[in-house]
């Protein structure tokens, strides 16, 4: 009997230690630009189809109410990769051309947090977080600080995004294949009288600018920003998907013995979209949408090069956005005229730059074949999380200082029954004015310090409307948020008001 319990005992607290047995599987998170709640098909879009992200979706969990922590690219990015809201860093709203890395020097990262347990990190495609110290970039020396500096043991990168300057790649500290004879030059005024720009060759543009986006052409499309030289080592827009998934196959199959940590930043379906010719015409939804069909074709790729490696069960894959939809960003792609009836923000208001639901509420899925259990779920989950988690899930370390606003989801993330997602979350815009969604349970606050909210994404340009610094909605009844309840609900406002200023003063969400 004795003997009986002793075992008893030791096989619970044996059971008990393999629970806590930290899991190293491979990672590999792909984030998509500007892609909104509505536009895939396992969202709901259903006038085109995306195929092997529906497949993800179908072997995983797709979740409900997964966000993305800024409505702008480069505060999403800065938050997933440190951990922390990006409104608590100034300087952290969209990067120009020549800014410096934005990442403060030594900040621990999910990279560093994975790399010091064990795991070969990357990161492949779109960075937009600066390089370089003050100066800015050295474009024809060594980029650094850069992700290498970030706890990535290897980069390939476009340094910004592809609607500025310049159009080359970035592999580790160094813009590739530069003929140091034809030296890159990269500024923010015209180089020269005669330099050609989308104002001065407008008519020789293959596609035409609507606002910004009108200085130095290359490849028939003017872009924010100047430069000259570094002929060699420039792409065409069409080819990036191409290149994102050589790389990322040659980076799996060089480290597949390892665990490894692929963060894939597409840059699918920012603008200028300018899909491969294959994908373009693909859906009758013009460029936007046939870049869709492309990012879709691109996680296809990494399923099947994780399939034939024979990864599947130890890989989980996290498909996340940056920012919700937007229309016209800048160029004439048709996106608008030839939306029809898609809905890019499913049934939300907003999108881009908005902090209604449609910023930053957008498709997440999360797939590891043989631990999860496929779903959907309606727990909130937010990119800023994936470093918390996948700390706790492989017994990687955060600092006390490091991480402040990520917690850990991970059985919320991988489906677990009962595990539940965040209570609270703070959606930020680009950052810069102040203003900030935060949700409750149903409950919703806007709050709009500059006193203007951009709420709609189908019209041509994102109008700026004058509101009232705070509204209250209900999500649960109104998930469109339009009807302000406050003046019917102050408790709950105050409550809320009271709450999130706290929370921005605290400087951190997570305990210590
Ligand atoms: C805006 C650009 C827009 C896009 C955005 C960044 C203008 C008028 N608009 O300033 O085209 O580049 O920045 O997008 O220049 S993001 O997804 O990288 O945040
Ligand atoms: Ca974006």
């Amino acid at each position: 009997m004795r003997a009986c319990t002793i075992l008893l005992i030791l096989f619970a607290v044996g059971f008990q230690f393999a629970l806590a047995e930290p899991r190293k599987p491979n990672v590999i998170v792909i984030m998509a630009d500007d892609l909104g709640y509505g536009d895939l098909s396992c969202y709901g879009a259903d006038d085109f189809e995306t195929p092997y992200i529906d497949q993800l979706s179908a072997e995983g969990v797709r979740f409900t109410s997964g966000y993305c922590s800024a409505s702008t690219c480069t505060p999403t990015r800065y938050s997933f990769l440190t951990g922390t809201y990006a409104f608590r860093k100034k300087g952290t709203g969209i990067a120009a051309p020549n800014s410096p890395t934005i990442i403060p020097a030594k900040t621990p990262t999910i990279a560093s947090m994975l790399r010091g347990v064990g795991y070969r990190t990357a990161v492949i495609g779109k960075w937009h977080l600066g390089l370089g110290g003050e100066e800015g970039p050295d474009w024809n020396g060594d980029l650094k600080p850069g992700p290498l500096e970030f706890g990535f043991d290897t980069c390939f990168l476009l340094p910004t995004t592809n609607d500025r300057v310049p159009q080359v790649y970035v592999k580790d500290h160094r813009v590739l294949n530069l003929d140091p004879a034809d030296p890159l030059w990269v500024g923010s005024k015209k180089p020269s009288e005669d330099h050609p720009t989308g104002i001065t060759h407008r008519d020789t543009l293959k596609m035409d600018w609507t606002h910004g986006h009108n200085s130095t052409i290359h490849n028939g499309i003017s872009r924010i920003g100047f430069y000259t030289g570094g002929h060699k080592a420039r792409f065409r827009d069409e080819d990036l998907a191409d290149k994102w998934v050589e790389q990322s196959v040659r980076y799996i199959e060089e480290n597949k013995e390892n665990p490894f940590f692929l963060f894939f930043a597409s840059h699918d379906l920012h603008v200028p979209r300018i899909p491969h010719e294959r994908f373009q015409g693909a859906t009758r939804l013009g460029y936007r949408a046939d870049s869709i069909v492309q990012l879709d074709w691109c996680v296809g790729e990494l399923m099947k090069t994780v399939d034939r490696l024979g990864l599947a069960e130890n890989t989980l894959f996290v498909f996340c956005s940056d920012n919700g939809p937007v229309m016209d960003d800048g160029y004439a792609d048709e996106a608008l005229e030839k939306l029809g009836d898609h809905r890019a923000a499913g049934p939300y208001t907003g999108g881009k730059y908005s902090i209604y639901e449609g910023g930053t509420r957008t498709p997440l899925i999360t797939r590891w074949k043989g631990t999860i259990d496929p779903g959907v779920s309606e727990e909130m989950v937010c990119t800023i999380d994936l470093y918390g988690s996948l700390a706790a899930l492989t017994g990687g370390t955060i600092p006390e200082e490091g991480a402040l606003d990520s917690l850990d989801l991970m059985g919320a993330l991988l489906g677990e029954e009962g595990a539940k997602g965040r209570k609270e979350l703070i959606q930020q815009d680009n950052g810069s004015k102040g203003n900030f969604g935060y949700r409750v349970g149903d409950w919703k606050l806007q709050r709009h310090d500059s006193k203007k909210a951009r709420n709609v994404v189908v019209e041509k340009l994102l109008e700026n409307t004058e509101v009232a610094r705070f509204r209250l909605f209900n999500l649960a009844e109104d998930p469109t948020e339009k009807k302000n309840v406050i003046a019917e609900n102050p408790e709950v406002a105050e409550r809320m008001k009271t709450r999130l200023e706290e929370l921005i003063q605290a400087g951190r969400t997570r305990a210590k």
